[in-house]
């Protein structure tokens, strides 16, 4: 799939406020967050795509995780209802930023509660978590609207593995019938066939990649996995994100990619 647009939102200066389960240790640099935050737009840069930054949102410390309020796909744009409450307010700026490329946005309804994270397209189908995020109506309403559109979906249970905040912190689809796969995901039937690259122990952080058109974007700091894809053919590059995974966040979630 060829991406030529990405929208972005700056952290801001209550970042350290979001919530955050891996928690515990130092809480992030203000600094350094956004300098890794611009050098991750520069890569969505060199990767093709034209990108909008919107304000940072002060209101909502895990604002600049925007891959959590949308799902988008060839022609769809679907607002989420995230499931934690103090991000529900994340979701109206996004609109209006999306608004200038979309003609028509769709949207989860209550009870339903959907985060983006959860969700990993995989050519025609897509794969919905089920987590602390997204709950069954959620999904089944993401699961309806893709049906409307020619897509297949199905549900993985993830809330066995406490590891896993989100799908994608286990798994990325990187086209080629190729999945990335973090140790202890669950098995999942409908994608039996496709080929699975193991992330080793150690280094699970990294199965948050991205495939964006010729490269795949990967946190830096996980060499097996780069030289795992490197050795397939795929060209990496690695962006630092130390202070967002400090507060839960991978590579995908700083991005809408479409
Ligand atoms: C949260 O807990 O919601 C944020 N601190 C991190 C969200 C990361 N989003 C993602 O992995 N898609």
């Amino acid at each position: 799939m060829k991406y030529s647009k990405a929208i972005t939102r700056l952290p801001g200066r209550n970042f350290s406020a979001g919530l955050t389960i891996a928690g515990g240790g130092s809480p992030p640099d203000i600094g350094r967050a956004l300098a890794q935050h611009a050098a991750y737009r520069a890569a969505l840069s060199a990767c093709g795509l034209d990108v909008t930054v919107m304000d940072a949102d002060e209101d909502h410390p895990d604002g600049t995780f925007v891959e959590d309020t949308f799902l988008i796909a060839e022609g769809i744009a679907v607002a989420t209802r995230p499931g934690a409450k103090t991000r529900e307010g994340e979701v109206a700026a996004v609109a209006a930023a999306l608004r200038n490329f979309v003609a028509k946005l769709e949207h989860i309804r209550a009870p339903g509660t959907l985060d983006g994270g959860d969700v990993c397209q995989a050519g025609r189908h897509f794969l919905i978590g089920i987590s602390a995020r997204t709950n069954e109506s959620g999904a089944a309403q993401l699961a309806a609207i893709l049906a409307r559109h020619g897509f297949t979906a199905s549900t993985v249970d993830i809330r066995g593995n406490p590891a896993l905040l989100h799908l994608k912190s286990g798994i990325a689809y990187l086209g080629e019938d190729r999945f990335v796969v973090a140790p202890g995901f669950p098995a999942v039937p409908e994608i039996a066939r496709f080929e699975k690259i193991a992330v080793m122990a150690g280094e699970e952080y990294a199965a948050n990649c991205v495939r964006i058109n010729d490269e795949v974007l990967i946190a830096s700091g996980f060499p097996k996995l780069a030289a795992s894809l490197r050795g397939l053919g795929y060209r990496t590059r690695a962006v630092g994100m130390s202070e967002f995974a400090k507060m839960d966040g991978g590579l995908s979630c700083l991005s809408l990619r479409f």
